[in-house]
């Protein structure tokens, strides 16, 4: 039977990409009655420097996102990271069966290193992938919904399970299947249309975040970047346009709709009347997330109560799992 697992790192204000790539998915997954873990990835935050006091709000914040966005803590998990033990521990095994070269060649440790001392990341950075993979297999999960930047890690979570049913001798973990779906699995920089949009990124107008009002989106979606061309007849022609390309996949993405219906729709017309136009569309789609997230957050003892509740059903699963990987790798388990 399949089981979706896949999480979001608390590590800044939820954005547009996170939505469109992730947690729009994840609630079309749990309304397809699939079993559904969700995970706030507090110990994948900390791989950065985060202020305690802000992780542990942007963690809320987070949760009330996925509430908000339609995740139903009911019928799905949703839970903190580290509230679970279990991540940690086979994140540690996991260590031990990956191998340096592999986390070296990870697109996402090169770019979060570029131009920076590699030397001076904390080791947790370089070895985010394994945790990544213990998140998933801690749970036997079979499908991962995530954006196009996740397909790598999701790709060595493979290679672990594979590496380790192989070295143990055991068809222990499942080679787990990426769901990349949607018109915008890379939602892109408003600023820059060859960098991903990020909720780490310096410039806030680079980035529509779920609590911006309904101003500030029309005014970041005025100034986003683009050429001077009009929208052409076919997708075709957005060929070498990234930011006029990037603007059409959200388009596409929040009207539920092909980026083809989006430019046969808008053929001829320029940006001065394509902008407001998505503005329009993305305020009325975000601002109820906000004003939802605005009223959750009201209450954090309720949001501490749903991840507590989520985190023991989690662990509920979690556990003969990681008893059963101790077991394999020879570990004494006498009490
Ligand atoms: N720009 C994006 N377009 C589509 N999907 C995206 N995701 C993130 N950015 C985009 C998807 O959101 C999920 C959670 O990502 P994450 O928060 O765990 O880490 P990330 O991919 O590193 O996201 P950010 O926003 O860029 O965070 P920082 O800046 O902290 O590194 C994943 O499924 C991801 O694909």
């Amino acid at each position: 039977t399949p089981r979706i697992f896949s999480g979001i790192q608390p590590s800044g204000g939820l954005t547009l990409g996170n939505y469109l790539g992730a947690l729009k998915r994840f609630v079309e997954k749990q309304d397809e009655g699939i079993e559904t873990i969700y995970c706030l990835v507090d110990l994948h935050a900390i791989t950065v420097w985060q202020d305690p006091e802000r992780l542990r709000n942007q963690t809320r914040e987070a949760a009330a996102g996925f509430i908000a966005a339609g995740i139903d803590p009911k019928r799905s998990i949703l839970f903190n990271q580290s509230q679970v033990p279990g991540h940690a521990q086979l994140a540690w095994i996991f260590n031990c069966v990956a191998r340096m070269g592999w986390m070296g060649r990870m697109t996402q440790w090169k770019d979060k290193t570029a131009g920076k001392d590699a030397e001076k990341a904390s080791l947790g950075l370089f070895a985010y992938p394994s945790l990544m993979a213990a998140d998933i297999l801690l749970y036997h999960a079979t499908h991962v919904p995530v954006g196009e930047d996740q397909k790598q890690h999701l790709e060595l979570t493979r290679d672990i399970a594979i590496k380790f049913n192989h070295d143990y001798k055991v068809d222990f973990f499942p080679v787990t299947e990426p769901v990349i779906e949607g018109a915008a699995t890379r939602v892109m920089s408003l600023r820059d249309g060859s960098k991903k949009m990020s909720k780490s990124d310096p410039s806030d107008a680079s980035r529509i975040n779920l609590t911006d009002d309904a101003d500030t989106i029309a005014q970041k979606f005025r100034k986003a970047r683009t050429d001077a061309e009009p929208l052409p007849e076919t997708v075709a022609g957005l060929k070498d346009r990234p930011e006029a390309r990037n603007l059409v996949n959200i388009y596409a993405a929040l009207a539920d709709t092909s980026a083809e219906k989006v430019v046969a729709d808008f053929a001829g017309q320029g940006f001065g009347a394509f902008k407001p136009a998505l503005a329009d569309l993305a305020v009325a789609k975000l601002a109820p997330i906000a004003d939802e997230m605005k009223r959750l957050m009201a209450d954090p003892a309720e949001i501490d109560r749903i991840l507590g509740d989520g985190a023991e059903r989690a662990n509920a699963i979690a556990e003969p799992i990681l008893n059963r990987t101790y077991d394999i790798v020879g570990m004494i388990r006498s009490r």
